[in-house]
């Protein structure tokens, strides 16, 4: 998801949400994602399994919590099922494919039929509800969903399979194979979980019943209107039928959970068979990643982060915590504030950003973050999730060189 900057959605897009001190995605494509708040939130007691006897209970939220973990925090089926009447009978969604029409000069009842099929889906909203106050982020939870032996070998197939477009795509973008294979795994798991929420139940969901209860419900809701502009737009484009495609619970589709805005405007034909196909050509799908991040200013060759300690005596935390995950310190200052960087970090010429990832009770963990670092984050708004597409890609690369 990229760009965008919101709510993405995918599971795992969710879970990148969850934790995400900033949110938002590739269009929020990210606001990252759930899935995580969704998994973390499933766990807690009393969540689930409410009824039945207590023996039960136990049992069967046991079977949930591993059955979540197992398929990282995915819906199944069951939960993307719409339910209520179609939008068609809320008149204040009617007037807006009225004036959406005319601005995007379309036909005004092929706009009214599609936002009007589409359908409330509970469970989108509660995927997009604020996580509680008692939520601490853990990034060492938050890894283990990411970074398991399945999703490496499932990358080292798909940089086995797909060598020559990753060479490509790094040639003409400057945008590393590894990093478009962490992003790729860590979103879809290289397209085995694109969502399964209908894209217009989603994106009107969101548009018009964005959860109250988020402290950015109003902005998030204009942008999930665009979203639908966007989609609508391109799907009138291109003639097809606005309710077949699917995606995350936040409208986010394809192998790269690309926002229809982020589709629209970073998309491309990578495998030169004049159509984008972000779902079938795996093709299509790294040239776009890569046009994402050349896009998002991504430097050939900057690190994305180094391994920072602190010297206790000059530390100022507040001055370094300061700008958030914005690359903002020479070396010299980061220095002057007790953040100690060795080796090839010294040589760096860039600004940098001191990166906080909570570890739930325990101690944080801290790297020092590139403009590269902050790139990643613009795909889906989240140190937590440009941390784990960073190790996922390492693991993967590290495998492909132990087995070639
Ligand atoms: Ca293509």
């Amino acid at each position: 998801m990229p760009a965008n900057t919101a709510d993405t959605g995918k599971a795992t897009t969710t879970l990148a949400q969850g934790l995400s001190t900033n949110t938002s995605g590739p269009d929020a494509s990210h606001e990252a994602r759930t899935a995580d708040k969704a998994a973390v939130h499933s766990q807690k007691p009393g969540k689930s399994g409410k009824s039945g006897k207590p023996g039960e209970t136990r049992k069967a939220e046991k079977a949930e919590k591993a059955a979540k973990l197992k398929r990282g925090a995915t819906l199944k089926t069951r939960s993307t099922q719409p339910a209520g009447p179609p939008y068609a009978s809320r008149p204040e969604v009617m007037t807006f494919a009225d004036e959406l029409a005319e601005r995007r000069s379309l036909d005004r009842s092929w706009v009214r039929r599609a936002i009007g099929q589409a359908q409330h889906t509970p469970a989108i909203v509660r995927l997009m509800q604020p996580p509680s106050q008692t939520f601490v982020k853990n990034w060492r939870v938050y890894r283990s969903r990411f970074i398991d032996s399945k999703r490496i070998a499932a990358g080292v197939q798909f940089w086995n399979a797909h060598q020559t477009e990753l060479a490509r795509a790094e040639k003409e973008y400057g945008v590393p194979g590894h990093l478009i294979v962490g992003i790729l795994g860590v979103e879809t798991i290289y397209g085995q979980d694109t969502g399964k929420f209908r894209v217009m139940d989603a994106l009107t969901t969101l548009a018009f019943d964005f959860p109250a209860s988020h402290p950015r419900a109003q902005e998030r809701s204009e942008f999930f209107k665009r979203e639908l502009e966007q989609f609508l737009s391109q799907q009138s484009r291109l003639g097809t039928d606005p309710m077949l495609p699917r995606g995350s619970y936040a409208g986010a589709m394809g192998m790269p959970q690309f926002m229809p805005s982020s589709w629209v405007r970073f998309a491309i034909d990578f495998d030169g068979d004049n159509t984008i196909d972000l779902w079938n050509s795996p093709a299509d799908a790294i040239g776009s990643v890569a046009n994402y991040f050349k896009a998002f200013n991504w430097q050939p060759g900057m690190p994305t982060h180094y391994p920072v300690s602190f010297d206790t005596e000059k530390l100022d935390m507040d001055a370094l915590m300061a700008p958030d995950i914005l690359p903002t310190f020479s070396l010299s200052s980061f220095a002057a504030k007790g953040a100690v960087l060795k080796g090839a970090a010294l040589q760096h010429t860039g600004p940098l950003a001191l990166i906080e990832l909570l570890n739930g009770p325990g101690e944080p963990s801290y790297v020092a973050g590139t403009e590269n670092f902050y790139a990643i984050t613009r795909y889906n708004w989240s140190s937590y999730y440009a941390m784990a597409v960073i190790e996922l890609a390492e693991a993967v690369a590290r495998e492909m060189k132990n087995k070639p």
